[in-house]
């Protein structure tokens, strides 16, 4: 639930504003880039002048380039260090800004827009609503308080975090409110058919072999009911296939009927990077949690120090333990 003065505040804020600065999270997904870059246009439509970046690595994953507006973000080393107000989108804490955490603490306002259950509201302003499918809902409800209506790009911006979110109005987030935006939205004439199969269907060759890999050394825990597989760096390398590429792979292990719960570890620079899935009885956003990590309750993830053996044991360690 959104405080009524914490979108009062937020309006009068975002109007008073000479400019906005938006950033959205490491490794951003269709409802991080879609919210950030909706408000983005929105903002250029109004008159109102606005930056828009993420941290570093600065990659948009394959699925998202054709998101109108990636020509217009700005690589983060040249964000405004102190910026007058500065919105964030699909961020749950600070360290997922990465390098933009620091222009975060030093905003003179900060808005957080989303709508993780695990946020930490850490904004002067937090629009946080944990009932919203997506960050992108939230977007639309404020563009409409401040009485922004909706242009085409700000439109396919805001179906791409719906759709990606909901995972194609599949999910148990898919309610009427759901679909009642999307007939709105899709009314702008929305390439629908082409979105979809970037977003969701069309990969490289060289992943789908790489799946092949990942599939072939999968794991199947019946006892936990866990089914895990991992991403070496070595994988990336012999296959030429970006870490960003990857994201979509959990959507395929989480199809094994016996798993409750479905995890797939990647070798990043920064450590193992984990991905966590579940279907009904486990709780994945707090299993996320004690490795420092957040999300949903059906979809969590986290970064920690370790090996992908060292790592696995752990969370079948915390699977085993009553929550
Ligand atoms: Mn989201």
């Amino acid at each position: 639930m959104i405080s009524t003065d914490d979108i009062d505040r937020a309006v009068a804020v975002i109007n008073e504003a000479d400019s906005l600065a938006l950033a959205c999270h490491v490794g951003p997904d269709g409802d991080a880039l879609g919210s950030m870059l909706a408000l983005h246009h929105l903002c250029r439509a109004h008159g109102k002048a606005s930056i828009a970046s993420f941290p570093e690595p600065f990659v948009v994953a394959p699925h998202y380039t054709f998101l109108p507006g990636l020509d217009t973000i700005t690589k983060p080393a040249d964000f405004p260090a102190a910026p007058e107000v500065m919105i964030t989108f699909d961020c749950g804490s600070l360290d997922r800004l990465g390098g933009l955490a620091t222009p975060a603490q030093a905003a003179g306002e900060l808005i957080v827009l989303d709508h993780h259950v695990s946020n930490e509201c850490y904004g002067s302003i937090n629009l946080v609503d944990a009932d919203a499918a997506a960050t992108a809902v939230v977007v639309r409800h404020l563009a409409a308080l401040l009485g922004w209506p909706l242009d085409r790009d700000a439109a396919l911006c805001i179906y791409t975090g719906l759709v990606t979110d909901t995972g194609r109005f599949q999910y148990s987030n898919t309610t009427p409110a759901v679909f009642a935006l999307a007939e709105e939205l899709a009314r702008f004439d929305l390439p629908i058919a082409a979105m979809t199969r970037q977003l969701f269907e069309e990969h490289r060759f060289a992943y789908m072999q790489l799946v092949a890999t990942c599939l072939g050394r999968a794991q199947l825990d019946k006892d936990l009911e866990l089914v895990a597989t991992w991403i070496t760096a070595d994988d990336l390398r012999r296959f030429d296939v970006e870490i960003e590429e990857t994201e979509g792979l959990i959507d395929l292990i989480r199809r094994a009927a016996e798993a409750e719960v479905s995890c797939i570890l990647k070798e990043t620079p920064e450590g193992i990077r984990v991905s966590l899935r579940s279907i009904s009885r486990v709780d994945v956003a707090a299993i996320a949690h004690r490795f420092g990590g957040g999300g949903h309750r059906y979809a969590a993830g986290f970064t920690t120090a370790g090996t992908v053996e060292s790592v696995l044991a752990d969370i079948s360690d915390a699977l085993r333990e009553p929550s």
